[in-house]
Parts: C-alpha cells; structure tokens; sequence
C-alpha cells in the first residue's frame, strides 16, 4: 500500500537523524502532534511574559530593570520564532490564537502561579527558564527542520536569562536577614510548579511515546525532570537556601538525587483552567488582542496602499 511505504521511508529518515521539512510527506498525527506542541510552545512564550511584566515598573535599579525589559521583550521574539515555525505546518496565526482565546489551547502550566515579590524574577529565571533550558537544549535536535532551527536562538537567549535569575538570587542570599527570607520564600513557591513544567510521569504521559519514536521528543518527561532535580540540588547550596522537599536525598545506587511526591492533583487542576491565575492571564492576552486591533487594522491598510503603488512612486 502507497501509504505503508511512505510511513515506513518517514520513520527510517527519522531513524537516520535527516530531517523533515515544511514540504516533505509527513503522517497526519505527526503533523498535528508538533502543532499542538509548537503552539503550546508560542502561547507559554506570551503568556510568560505576564508575570514578569508585572515587575518592569518596580524593579529595584535601572541595571535590573533594563536586564528584565530585554529578557520579556526576549520571550515575545521566542514566541514569534515558534508561530512561525507552527505556520509551516499549515495552520494559520489567527487560527491559533483562537485556540488560546477560547481556551481550546494549552500553555505551561508554571504561568498561572503568581509574581508576590521581587526575588521571585530571579526564581523565575533561575528554575523556570533552567527547566526551560533543560527541556529545549534537546529540541534542537527535534525531527522537524524548522522547530529544531527556532529553537538554536531560544536556548541561546534562555542560557542569559537562567544566568541572570541565578545572579539575583545570589545577590539576595548575601543581602540582610529580609532578603535571605524572600529569596527562600521564592524559592519555595517556584520550586514544585517548576518541576511539573516537565509533564506528567511517563505512564501517565498519553503522548510520549509516539513522539519518541518520532524523536519529536528527544527525552521523556521523567528523564529531563530527573536531570533538572540533580542540577537545582547542587546550585541551591551555592545559594546557601535549601529546596524545599525533605525527601530530596543523593541515591548513590542510581547516581541520582531521590525526591519526594510530587502533587498531580495540583497539576492537572492547574491545566484544567483552575490554577490560582488562569482566568487573568487568559483575560489579559484576550484584552491584548482586542485593544491590538487597530495596530493590526493599521498595518494591513499600510501593505495594501504599498501594494498598490505603481513602482515609480514605490521608489519615491
Ligand atoms: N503545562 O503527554 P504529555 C517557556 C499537557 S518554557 C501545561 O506529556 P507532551 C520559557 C500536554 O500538552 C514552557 N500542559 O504531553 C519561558 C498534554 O495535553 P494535550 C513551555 C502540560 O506534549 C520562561 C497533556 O498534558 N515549554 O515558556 C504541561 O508529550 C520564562 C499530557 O502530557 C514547552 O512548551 C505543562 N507543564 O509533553 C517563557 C516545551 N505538561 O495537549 C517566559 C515544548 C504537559 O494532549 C518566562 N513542549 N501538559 O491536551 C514539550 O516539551 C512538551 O509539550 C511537554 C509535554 C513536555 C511540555
């Protein structure tokens, strides 16, 4: 059968590490698997920059609120890199916008958790953007051409942005008694969500075994949390704070740090809509795009005024 044949030249060029371009036969599930992926990627991206925002007007020096203006303006590029990167693959922007807006569409679960104080810009950079890190290192690798390519500069950009949250904290830990409080505080809140970021176990993770195969995914989801575990456990002695999991403990046998139960109850409620900022995240990206409108409007009428031009008056 036509179709078998080309199932099985797709999975042999995925197996010899060539990889698949926008053009280039594909099965549908494939498809569709990196668009739900990509455009969760974008929407994270956005929505990301929400919590961070929140600070720009309230950082403490005008070096720390330059740093946190470029790192926000870094993830609205990351999210454009990966829209584009999803349009390849034949869905159009608008249609994934919707998706978000209606709430058809996933985004990372760690942006639905609120910024209380300031040393959480740095756990945010230091243990979200490392388990970022941790998780995006290995798609640059992915199968498909124009993801594995975006994600090149976005580890780049999220390298800085993990070194800058390690660095505010490292300032806080050697601050006055305050400090050394909120860092740990920080620390505290940041550290459960951002070891969810990685996705349910693997039994219970309906996705990733197809996308191993596919080499969508390059690790599973227990695989990169382990690593990311191991890493946190040995920087945040550099901080001199501690994690906060009493079970955190070296295994010698499996040359990894055991920890304890992570709280699935808490995770699957925060995708399922009902995290502590769902609703005013969605809310702002919805307002966003409506107040956006005339930008949009603006800008289309522009294109279509310079297409009409004949070339002489183009070049005047
Ligand atoms: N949040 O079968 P799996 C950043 C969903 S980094 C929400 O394991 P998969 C940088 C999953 O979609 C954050 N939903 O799924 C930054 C699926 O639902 P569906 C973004 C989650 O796809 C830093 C269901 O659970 N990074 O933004 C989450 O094989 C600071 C079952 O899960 C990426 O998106 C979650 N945490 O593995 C920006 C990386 N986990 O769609 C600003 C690329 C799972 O079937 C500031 N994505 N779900 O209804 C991936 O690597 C994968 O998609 C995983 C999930 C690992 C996230």
């Amino acid at each position: 059968m036509q179709w078998e044949s080309s199932e099985a030249r797709f999975q042999e060029k995925i197996d010899q590490e060539i990889k698949i371009e926008p053009k280039d036969w594909m099965p549908e599930k494939y498809r569709q698997t990196l668009i739900r992926q990509i455009s969760q990627h974008a929407h994270s991206e956005c929505v990301g920059m929400l919590p961070e925002a929140n600070w720009i007007t309230r950082a403490p020096s005008l070096r720390r609120k330059a740093i946190l203006i470029a790192k926000v303006q870094d993830e609205a590029g990351h999210g454009l890199y990966l829209y584009s990167a999803a349009e390849t693959l034949g869905i159009s922007r608008d249609e994934m916008y919707d998706q978000l807006h209606s709430g058809k569409a996933k985004y990372s679960s760690i942006f639905n958790y609120p910024t209380l104080t300031w040393a959480d810009m740095g756990a945010i950079g230091w243990l979200v953007d490392g388990a970022a890190i941790m998780n995006q290192v290995p798609l640059c690798r992915t199968s498909y051409g124009p993801y594995a390519r975006a994600m090149v500069r976005i580890c780049k950009e999220e390298s800085f942005h993990q070194r800058q949250g390690f660095e505010l904290l490292l300032h806080l830990s050697k601050g006055n008694e305050a400090q050394r409080r909120m860092c740990q505080d920080a620390i505290n809140r940041w550290w459960w969500p951002s070891i969810m970021m990685f996705g349910p176990t693997d039994d219970a993770s309906p996705n990733t075994q197809q996308s191993m195969k596919w080499k969508i995914k390059r690790f599973t989801n227990d695989e990169l949390r382990q690593k990311f575990i191991d890493v946190c456990a040995e920087q945040v002695k550099f901080l001199g704070m501690t994690l906060p999991d009493p079970d955190l403990k070296w295994n010698e046998e499996r040359g990894h740090y055991d920890f304890g139960t992570i709280n699935w109850e808490e995770f699957w409620q925060v995708i399922g809509g009902n995290g502590p900022c769902n609703q005013q995240r969605l809310d702002t990206r919805k307002k966003a795009w409506e107040e956006g409108a005339w930008v949009r409007e603006a800008a289309a009428a522009y294109a279509e005024k310079k297409k009409a031009r004949t070339p002489v008056q183009q070049i005047a």
